[in-house]
């Protein structure tokens, strides 16, 4: 299968790192990073190899204008609109968003032709420096139809994902399954970025209190907007994901520390907007995504 990766990050270029063993990948990236690829190959690190490994997609900064079989779209949520008029200029058979936040898929949807699948991915991943990827925690991709229901294309995205190697799962409930990775990031992801500490400390006095009511107040919005997610399911999933990647850096925590802008605006600030619409109180989330607003404020990348 041809793939692209638009946004080879650090998780785009784990994923289309592993996708790379078996298919023919083609990351768009920054420009020393799609060099770094281009004259050595990618080398990935960490729990998906007993030994570092090098793999050789294709590298390019210009996403304009490409064919395959797949775009697989891993840019940060605020630059997705900007993503989908590049991918508009290109041919594929579908469009897998694997993004953090709600949102992106309807952003992709509204301005491509071909259709957009919904996905999550909880592996662990930082870009060490352009040409290494390491993989921090291994996690699972789940992928299906964005409204739920079955969708042949998953399939055949599912088996290609599972011959490479990487834990895939294709659902039919994509909508309670985007909701419910919105409840592990909204508790993980502010508290880690604004305290400095890893993922697992969130399950912690005295972190998580904080965490567990970021998480309760996001399934209680998901449940007025008719997803069917309970306090203890969304509190299970964070609390999984956190032990699953107690000691990593999360992304919001390596966007502080780089100084770069965060993606609070489609985690829990899509809470704290769905409460609003709905006439509910979220306190919580409203507290964090102030605070990690008035950071960015401060650093001028908002
Ligand atoms: O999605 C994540 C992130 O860091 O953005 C994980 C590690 C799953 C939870 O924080």
């Amino acid at each position: 299968m041809e793939l692209v990766v638009f946004g080879a990050g650090s998780l785009g270029s784990l994923i289309g790192g592993l996708l790379a063993r078996e298919h023919d990948v083609t990351l768009v990236a920054r420009e020393a990073h799609a060099r770094a690829v281009n004259e050595s190959g990618l080398r990935l690190e960490g729990a998906v190899a007993d030994s570092p490994e090098r793999v050789f997609p294709a590298a390019t900064t210009d996403g304009t204008g490409l064919e395959a079989d797949l775009a697989l779209v891993t840019v940060k949520s605020f630059d997705t609109a900007a993503a989908a008029e590049r991918l508009a200029t290109g041919t594929f058979d579908g469009v897998l968003s694997l993004q953090n936040g709600m949102g992106n898929e309807a952003t992709l949807a509204a301005r491509l032709e071909a259709p957009v699948l919904a996905g999550t991915a909880t592996y662990g991943a930082v870009l060490r420096e352009p040409g290494v990827v390491d993989c921090t925690g291994v996690g699972e991709v789940v992928l299906g139809a964005r409204a739920g229901g079955p969708s042949a294309l998953a399939v055949r995205l599912g088996e290609a994902f599972a011959a490479a190697g990487l834990e895939t799962t294709v659902a039919e409930d994509m909508p309670r399954r985007l909701w419910e990775k919105l409840a592990v990031n909204a508790g993980i992801n502010p508290v880690t970025a604004l305290t400095a500490i890893e993922n697992g400390a969130v399950l912690e006095d005295p972190a998580d209190g904080l965490s567990r009511a970021a998480v309760r107040e996001t399934a209680r919005v998901a449940r007025a907007c008719d997803v069917p997610l309970s306090n203890r399911e969304a509190r299970s999933a964070m609390e999984a994901v956190a032990e699953a990647t107690a000691t990593n850096t999360s992304s919001m925590r390596q966007d502080v520390l780089a100084e770069r802008r965060t993606e609070i605006d489609a985690i829990n600030g899509h809470v704290v907007d769905r409460a609003a619409a709905l006439g509910l109180e979220v306190p919580t989330n409203r507290t964090l995504t102030t605070l990690v607003r008035t950071w960015e404020r401060g650093r001028d990348v908002r």
